[in-house]
């Protein structure tokens, strides 16, 4: 016997659809969510568990952190798969493969001289010999470059574009190499483009150097000396992930998309950023299994958030309009236990920073300030809608997006001292992207807070969007390009790149 294509089909849609209900409730008798029932089963212990194990993954690892690439941080993709992987009637759960070249060494004499260098991410290895051309501005425009740069090796300030604009403008006019000089004191270490290639050589051998040897240099060329540069770096293919797990119950085209990013920078084991945002969401989502729900929950955690938002980028690119459209808000957590915290909201509304986001992104800053305001009847302050973590592509797909967060490398004001305590005149996080960025550093207190907001919003828009606009393509991609417009202009989106 055998059965045509069209019938297997329909054994297997049957098959699904006796799991599945695609129109709601779903998983037999559990009740549907609720925010309270949500909220309360998150506790601190189970964060903290998982806080140490993440660092365990950090210190095991030959490197002593979860950077892209390292086995600390296959080590977390893997642990949050396997978790998610338990529930297999409750969640479909993919690993979306990203290749990524990461650099791994620079060698640079200028004029004979050996000059301190980094190999930048997602640049290619090779070796560049040639004379040094200073580029004028920022070289975020093509009219910056001189039109034959054959042989040459440009050399670019840091600043205002993504630094893999500049090199594809270099590469384009012939240059063989770039060196990309930093716009604060101190080397460019573990630096990157910034942006995946659009296509095959689009980039070329490229280091980091610092703010000061890159004014020498140009002091140099402006004197008419002939600057003669080596260079020689090395880079390294690898194939890190992102983790996409789904509720199979609930409407699959209206969905919660809940996120924070699973890698972390190469200084530390990154535990608050940004591992606390990971482990909020990883919590939220087995929490959630015991109930039901009526949209789709869609959780993710983004690889490569901290070499310019990469995987959240190449994520979101991956879908199509019908796919994008089916996200009716994006849900963006990290840094969720700074030792000084202050509760942050992104300013959706552009109340109190003039950037608004996409229709809907209004109204999650408000469910967030309900939360704070009525539910846990804690002070609340704004953050800019900056576009300065994973949120940022998504708000350029035109996508309503929101988000908490607790604070990194900012100063607490004598304002958020009285309302928080902790200290004035002090960063949030002073380990921000240090190796201090502990599990025993973390704030406790305020990540619980933190974490049952996630539960709290997760809850609410798994029961209903009737809260958030109506979707409208037109409408919303006319507010996504002003405000586009207007983050990539914004200066903390700025000292980003
Ligand atoms: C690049 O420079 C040209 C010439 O100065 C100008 O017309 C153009 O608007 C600039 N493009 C951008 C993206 O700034
Ligand atoms: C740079 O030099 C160091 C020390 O000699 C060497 O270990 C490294 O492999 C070199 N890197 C490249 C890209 O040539
Ligand atoms: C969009 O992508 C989804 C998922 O890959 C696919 O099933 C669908 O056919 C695509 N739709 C269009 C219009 O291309
Ligand atoms: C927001 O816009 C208003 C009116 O244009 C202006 O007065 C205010 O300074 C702006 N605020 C910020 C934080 O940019
Ligand atoms: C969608 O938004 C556009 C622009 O704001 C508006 O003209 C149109 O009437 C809206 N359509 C619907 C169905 O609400
Ligand atoms: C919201 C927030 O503070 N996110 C941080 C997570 O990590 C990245 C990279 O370190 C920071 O740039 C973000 O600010």
């Amino acid at each position: 016997m055998w059965k045509s294509i069209a019938a297997l089909a329909a054994i297997a849609a049957a098959i699904d659809g006796a799991a599945v209900n695609p129109r709601g409730y779903g998983y037999g008798k559990k009740e549907l969510v609720t925010s309270e029932k949500l909220r309360k089963s998150i506790n601190t212990d189970a964060l903290r568990k998982k806080a140490q194990l993440f660092e365990r993954f950090a210190y095991d690892s030959p490197d002593k952190n979860r950077v892209i690439g390292s086995e600390g941080h296959q080590a977390t993709i893997d642990y949050i798969t396997n978790q998610i992987k338990q529930f297999p009637d409750y969640y479909t759960v993919t690993q979306q493969p990203m290749p990524l070249s990461v650099g791994v060494s620079a060698n640079l004499t200028v004029n004979g001289a050996e000059t301190e260098a980094y190999a930048v991410g997602l640049a290619p290895g090779g070796t560049a010999t040639g004379k040094l051309v200073a580029i004028p501005n920022l070289g975020c425009n093509s009219s910056d470059f001189p039109s034959d740069l054959s042989g040459s090796i440009a050399l670019i300030h840091r600043g205002t574009c993504v630094s893999g604009e500049k090199v594809a403008f270099a590469a384009a006019a012939g240059a063989t190499g770039v060196l990309i000089y930093n716009n604060v004191e101190g080397n460019l270490n573990g630096y990157s483009l910034q942006r995946i290639p659009t296509k095959d050589g689009e980039y070329v051998p490229t280091a980091g150097i610092s703010q000061g040897a890159g004014e020498s240099f140009i002091a140099l060329t402006e004197a008419g000396a002939e600057v003669t540069v080596d260079l020689t770096t090395s880079a390294k293919d690898i194939t890190t992930y992102n983790i996409i797990a789904q509720t199979k119950a609930g409407d699959q085209n209206n969905v919660i998309h809940v996120s924070g990013h699973s890698d972390s920078v190469a200084a530390g084991p990154g535990i608050n950023d940004n591992g606390s945002g990971s482990i909020s969401i990883l919590e939220t989502a087995i929490q959630l299994t015991k109930f039901s729900v009526k949209n789709a929950v869609r959780f993710s955690w983004w690889t490569a958030e901290e070499e310019g938002l990469l995987g959240a980028e190449f994520y979101v690119k991956s879908l199509n309009q019908t796919e994008k459209d089916k996200i009716r808000l994006m849900l963006d957590f990290d840094m969720m236990a700074s030792p000084n915290f202050a509760y942050q909201i992104y300013d959706g509304d552009g109340s109190a920073y003039n950037l608004t986001g996409p229709t809907g992104s209004a109204e999650a800053e408000h469910e967030f300030a309900h939360y704070f305001d009525d539910i846990v009847k804690l002070p609340h302050t704004e953050i800019e809608f900056d576009g300065r973590s994973d949120y940022g592509p998504f708000l350029e797909a035109g996508i309503a997006a929101g988000g908490i967060a607790c604070g990194a490398e900012g100063i607490k004001t004598e304002e958020e001292f009285k309302m928080f305590g902790g200290a004035a005149g002090v960063p949030y996080d002073v380990n921000y992207h240090e190796d201090g960025d502990t599990a025993n550093n973390l704030n406790y207190e305020a990540w619980i807070i933190m974490s049952r907001a996630i539960a709290h919003t997760t809850a609410t828009y798994a029961r209903s969007f009737d809260s958030i606009p109506p979707r409208n393509s037109t409408a919303i991609q006319a507010r996504a390009e002003k405000s586009l417009f207007k983050y990539k202009e914004s200066p903390r989106y700025l000292s980003m790149i």
